[in-house]
């Protein structure tokens, strides 16, 4: 228990609730890339349910704030809330805050809000959340650059551990990255439908797919090699045919994660592969400097420099960042690159109230995408495979193709 929390917790009287009237409201400064940096917003001042007498999550948050906050992700589609100070209840604040967008109950439901195992990241009594990085009882993805779409309306990342450098998130906002494509690629991307898989991984989550070999081209566009061994469990988990090209808001949106793409149909795979890149390409923009893959690991050598339409989030601790996967594509980044320890919390979550419910990103994971629950089965074979990645089989055939993307 934090000083400052139990300070609160003397002075708040047991029938206190939110003051909605009197709560000043946030502010929010948009960024060149899209999303927007809100101020005045403190995770800790909220008054968690049991300060409240209270077992749900759903009015913590003052109503004028969560009406700003619904709003602002409406328009801005992420909104990066800097400078919150370390508290032991983090977790559970950000399943209040995360509760604002969702439907009642949402977060305790598997159906709405992706639900890990403690062996797979999951927090001790909140399930929701999910710890990613470097430090024990973290996960982490030694996939490198890959851009995705997360299986979820919403996701919420929070920063606990910054390393000093590195460990970046990229996003790319997708009604952007459709505008950017040339009126050929908008027309193809408009006609396209897709068909995601675990064909080509070990059925996820993402750094499961990693650890059984699976790697993506030095942009994150397209699969270098798919998974080369598997869960014991896979199962191939083929999605309906999806569109590559959604609407959000009114307005239209690139969505492709081509981890899982199985093939655009009427395309053969790599013809599909082909085509995910070049519009990913495109929406991107060019990459100021592609980095070489390593021929054996099939990892970047060094960062790519992605141009100015990619934002990249340089982790402070006390960062958190909440997007609509609608609206915004991202990538993680090489772990050979993190310089010092990183901890995020992760939730991924249904936006009924933000009016973003039902996003496609749902669809794109099947099999296990980079969101999906995970089983005490998938934690046993991450355990069993830990340390053996260097014996993967690779050839330098497979890194030269992967260069040519
Ligand atoms: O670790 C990161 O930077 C992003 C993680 C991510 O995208 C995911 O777990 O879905
Ligand atoms: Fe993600």
């Amino acid at each position: 228990m934090s000083s400052d929390r139990s300070k609160r917790r003397r002075t708040t009287p047991p029938t206190a609730t939110p003051l909605p009237t009197a709560t000043p409201l946030p502010t929010a400064t948009p960024l060149p890339t899209g999303g927007a940096v809100v101020h005045g917003f403190d995770l800790g001042a909220l008054i968690l349910p049991e300060e409240q007498g209270s077992t749900s999550f759903e009015d913590v948050v003052p109503e004028s704030v969560a009406h700003f906050m619904r709003d602002a992700i409406k328009t801005h589609g992420m909104l990066i809330i800097r400078g919150q100070r370390p508290s032991e209840e983090r977790a559970r604040e950000l399943v209040a805050f995360a509760s604002q967008f969702a439907a009642p109950g949402a977060l305790f439901d598997p159906v709405r809000a992706i639900q890990f195992e403690v062996d797979g990241g999951g927090q001790p009594g909140l399930p929701m959340v999910r710890a990613l990085g470097t430090v024990k009882d973290s996960m982490l993805c030694r996939m490198g650059y890959e851009w995705h779409v997360d299986a979820s309306d919403l996701t919420i990342l929070y920063c606990e551990t910054a390393p000093a450098a590195g460990a970046e998130t990229l996003f790319a906002n997708a009604i952007e990255m459709h505008e950017a494509l040339s009126p050929e690629q908008q027309a193809l991307a408009e006609s396209l439908r897709v068909v995601y898989s675990a064909r080509y991984s070990a059925g996820g989550p993402a750094w499961l797919d990693a650890e059984c070999g699976l790697r993506m081209n030095a942009t994150g566009t397209r699969l270098a090699r798919p998974a080369l061994r598997r869960k014991p469990t896979w199962e191939l988990g083929a999605s309906q045919p999806v569109p590559a090209a959604i609407d959000v808001h009114g307005r239209r949106a690139l969505q492709l994660s081509p981890k899982n793409l199985d093939h655009f149909v009427g395309y053969e795979h790599e013809a599909s592969q082909r085509i995910a890149h070049e519009l990913l390409s495109a929406g991107l923009g060019a990459p100021v400097s592609v980095a070489p893959l390593d021929p054996d690991s099939l990892l970047p050598t060094r960062p790519t420099e992605f141009g100015p339409r990619v934002y990249a989030h340089q982790w402070e601790a006390g960062d958190l960042i909440v997007w609509d996967n609608g609206y915004f594509a991202h990538s993680t980044t090489p772990v050979e690159f993190y310089r010092g320890e990183r901890k995020i919390l992760q939730i991924m979550f249904s936006g009924e109230r933000a009016g973003v419910a039902g996003g496609s990103g749902r669809l794109m994971n099947p099999g296990g995408g980079q969101g999906t629950a995970q089983g005490e089965e998938d934690a046993r074979l991450a355990q069993a495979l830990s340390g053996v990645r260097s014996g993967l089989p690779s050839t330098r055939d497979q890194a030269e193709e992967a260069q040519k993307t």
